[in-house]
């Protein structure tokens, strides 16, 4: 390949200028090449990689020479893929790439980046060697039962196991914030109309991404703004306000609220500070802020207990609504490093611990208890790819872009 592109392989992981020309000689491009041999490279194998200048029609170009010399194209996430079969990467680092490329804010990037680092892998190893441990003393109890002993055993094992499901809830705790970080939060406002909602989206977003007017009804559709807060990606829904109206393009966007309802993680319920009103109905079974907006209007206004008292004009209030907001959402900022987990992560994460309280209750029944540990074990092996299944390997990797 190498030989038919530039005339000759590139000293190894020097950048060299050379011209890459097509089968029949043809110059297409100069640019550098890049010769990594095994084992030293992404993926484990030989790599070669062509810097060209670019361009649709030059790439294309030199990719058909590429292919006329043998070469087939990447599937998405081929590199990774091979990375991971060659023992380059566990499972959870090589998501960690995907994690990372599709970071939606910086918090996400640099807990994909010490997932990638190992941190991740390393916290579910260390679960891991702790079952075994646990794992081979109950199957010596189990292949010579020694009727003294047995007591002894028992309380040993159950303090083991407490442990073991110690350090497991420690994980699955910083898995659930990643997993915050890396699906971001859906916060929706609701509410009568003229409350200030749309006021409200701007003063957060900081833009005036929404047009607000004095007249009830502006709002006619659900508009989204991608917002940051303490590093969480959040999205702010505002939504038509909500009320008993004939004209048909308020009720069409009234229906949207409820659909933007029914997938939020946080609602907030805005009202006008002062004015009685009711809550929207239909709400869904997530936390609720209710805010009360527009306090500059009512000086000495005390918002109920729980409520939020702020001012989209004055920005009275804002800070603490913003942290309502993170709080609602299950955000504790620690300072401690969390995981980006991923949905599959958390379910594995879940179903272990399940085993693990069904053994602690099967400790007077060795052959259950051992069984429980093997399913938790086999859990938490699944989240670093140590016992994968094919199919599963194919759908993760599938999701990645060419080339990575
Ligand atoms: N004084 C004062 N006026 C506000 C405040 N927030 C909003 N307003 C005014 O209230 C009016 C309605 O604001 P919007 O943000 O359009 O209200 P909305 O809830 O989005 O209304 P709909 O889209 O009709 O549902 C506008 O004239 C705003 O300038 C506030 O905190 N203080
Ligand atoms: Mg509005």
């Amino acid at each position: 390949m190498a030989q038919v592109l530039l005339g000759q392989l590139p000293a190894p992981r020097h950048a060299t200028l050379m011209k890459f020309r097509d089968a029949g000689g043809q110059l297409l491009d100069e640019g550098l090449g890049l010769y990594f041999p095994a084992p030293h490279s992404y993926t484990g194998e030989d790599l070669l990689e062509l810097q060209g200048h670019g361009g649709p029609v030059v790439m294309q170009m030199l990719l058909a020479a590429c292919l006329d010399a043998g070469a087939r194209l990447a599937e998405p996430g081929e590199f990774t893929r091979r990375a991971f079969l060659e023992g380059r990467l566990d499972l959870a680092q090589a998501e960690a790439v995907a994690d990372l490329i599709d970071a939606a804010s910086r918090e996400a990037a640099r807990s994909a980046l010490r997932s990638l680092s190992g941190e991740f892998s390393a916290a579910i190893e260390a679960l891991r060697a702790a079952l075994v441990e646990l794992r081979a003393l109950t199957e010596a109890q189990l292949d010579f039962p020694e009727e003294e002993l047995d007591e002894l055993h028992r309380g040993a094992s159950a303090r083991r196991l407490a442990a073991v499901r110690t350090a497991l809830d420690e994980v699955l705790a910083k898995s659930r914030q990643g997993s915050l970080l890396r699906n971001g939060v859906h916060v929706v406002l609701a509410g009568s109309p003229n409350v200030g909602k749309s006021s409200l989206l701007n003063c957060l977003a900081g833009e005036e991404r929404a047009i607000v007017t004095p007249i009830p009804g502006t709002t006619r559709d659900a508009l989204r703004e991608p917002i940051h807060i303490e590093g969480v990606a959040v999205m702010l829904v505002d939504t038509a306000g909500l009320r008993t109206s004939s004209d048909q393009i308020e009720q069409l966007g009234m229906a949207r609220t409820q659909q933007e309802l029914e997938r939020a993680d946080v609602v907030l319920a805005v009202y006008e500070a002062g004015v009685e009103s009711q809550p929207p109905r239909k709400l869904p079974e997530v936390p609720r802020i209710d805010v009360y907006n527009k306090v500059d209007l009512r000086p000495g206004f005390e918002a109920p207990t729980g409520a939020i008292a702020v001012s989209a004009k004055t920005g009275e209030g804002l800070a603490e609504l913003r942290r309502a907001i993170l709080r609602a959402a299950g955000w504790t900022a620690t300072g401690e490093s969390v995981f980006l987990a991923r949905e599959r992560h958390l379910r594995a994460l879940i179903a272990a611990e399940a085993h693990l309280v069904r053994a602690a209750a099967e400790l007077a029944r060795w052959e259950l208890f051992a069984e429980e540990l093997r399913l938790a074990h086999d859990q938490l092996a699944a989240i670093t790819g140590a016992f994968t299944p094919d199919d599963l390997l194919g759908e993760i990797f599938s999701r990645f872009c060419i080339g990575k």
